[in-house]
């Protein structure tokens, strides 16, 4: 039986391209300098940015933490989403690992935060609050269903930001997904960002790995907390073939967003689904299943190989990556008509 897994585009296998680069990869001792893939990696990571430095990190989860650790001390205070990865789903490393505190303001339906809310935000200088040292957005929004900032919505925060001597961070776990949505280069998209992570183990399709982009002084304190961290990862090269590869090949992610609008499209005429299909930006489609079957589905739906992202009750998300084919949908929406309707 086919599989097709929805549930994340973290769970898309590395191609067979990145294998054999794997295979092939140049390696060295990371943690010394001297692991020319990695190097390759992070230079062409800096430039597509259009940053001075890029380190490579074990994931999405690390690279926001380490730009946390790099540019605050304990007692900072951190303007952030409150629908955000970082406040939400980090295992609230910046304060256990940083002693930063997170200053949640509301995140919109695309995941902007209004930048006079962020303005009014930032504490006076006064002992008893903890400085603002670092403001954040996310890019895409993965709990605003993978919306887009433009780079006019990333500046109106980023110049809040700069105006009161603050960092200005953006997670940019789906960045490339943005850039390819809006047909923008990536770098003028993270112009403003002193500091930008972004994934390759998402939709990008490596196995494993982030990176961390910014000013090489940053880039450098980041590496003494990555290696603090214990994830000074030697012959990472290995890992890093499949980021190059990743990296060449960054336009293909247009292709997982027109396979998720035509799964959008299928699924708004099947009795049961609640999904307006015009609002889908990128490659990440979130929905209501309005039966009080919800869970009987998804199992139903696996039992035909499509696995399912079940969030909170009734509501569903489908991530859409390399792996997944036009056939793929169109096995999926006959697997939805068939499980919706019996
Ligand atoms: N998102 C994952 C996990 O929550 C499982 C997913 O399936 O969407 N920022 C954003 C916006 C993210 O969506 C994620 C991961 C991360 C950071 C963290 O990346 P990793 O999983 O590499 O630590």
């Amino acid at each position: 039986m086919r599989t097709i897994d929805y549930r994340s585009d973290t769970k898309s296998l590395p191609t067979p391209e990145m294998r054999r680069a794997m295979a092939e990869a140049e390696l060295g001792d990371d943690v010394a300098g001297e692991d020319p893939t990695v190097n390759l990696l992070e230079a062409m990571a800096a430039e597509m940015l259009g940053k001075e430095a890029a380190v490579l990190v074990s994931s999405g989860t690390q690279g926001n933490l380490v730009s946390i650790l790099a540019q605050c001390q304990r007692g900072d205070e951190i303007i952030i989403g409150d629908k955000s990865h970082i406040f939400n789903a980090e295992s609230g490393g910046a304060s256990v690992l940083g002693g930063v505190a997170l200053h949640p303001l509301p995140n919109d339906d695309r995941g902007m935060i209004d930048p006079a809310a962020v303005e009014k935000a930032i504490r006076p200088d006064d002992v008893h609050y903890a400085p603002t040292r670092m403001i954040a957005l996310e890019n895409t929004h993965n709990a605003a269903g993978g919306a887009v900032l433009t780079p006019e919505d990333t500046a109106s925060v980023a110049d809040v930001a700069h105006a009161n001597g603050i960092a200005f961070h953006v997670d940019g776990a789906r960045i490339f997904n943005a850039a390819v949505q809006l047909e923008t280069p990536v770098s003028e998209l993270v112009k403003d960002a002193d500091t930008v992570s972004f994934c390759l183990s998402k939709g990008l399709g490596a196995p494993v790995g982030s990176l961390l982009c910014g000013t090489n002084e940053v880039i450098q304190e980041a590496r003494r907390w990555r290696q603090m961290l214990g994830s000074g990862m030697r012959q990472a090269g290995i890992i890093a073939a499949c980021g190059i590869v990743a990296l060449e090949n960054v336009d293909r992610l247009a292709e997982d967003h027109s396979n998720a609008r035509r799964l959008a499209s299928g699924l708004a005429e099947i009795p049961g689904i609640e999904i307006e299909p015009e609002r889908l930006p990128t490659n990440l489609l979130f929905f209501e299943v309005t039966n009080d079957r919800s869970s009987e589905m998804a199992r139903r739906l696996g039992e035909r190989g499509v696995k399912v992202g079940e969030r909170a009750g009734t509501s569903w998300r489908l991530a859409t990556h390399h792996e997944i084919t036009p056939d793929d949908i169109d096995y999926t929406l006959a697997a939805f008509q068939a499980v919706f309707s019996a």
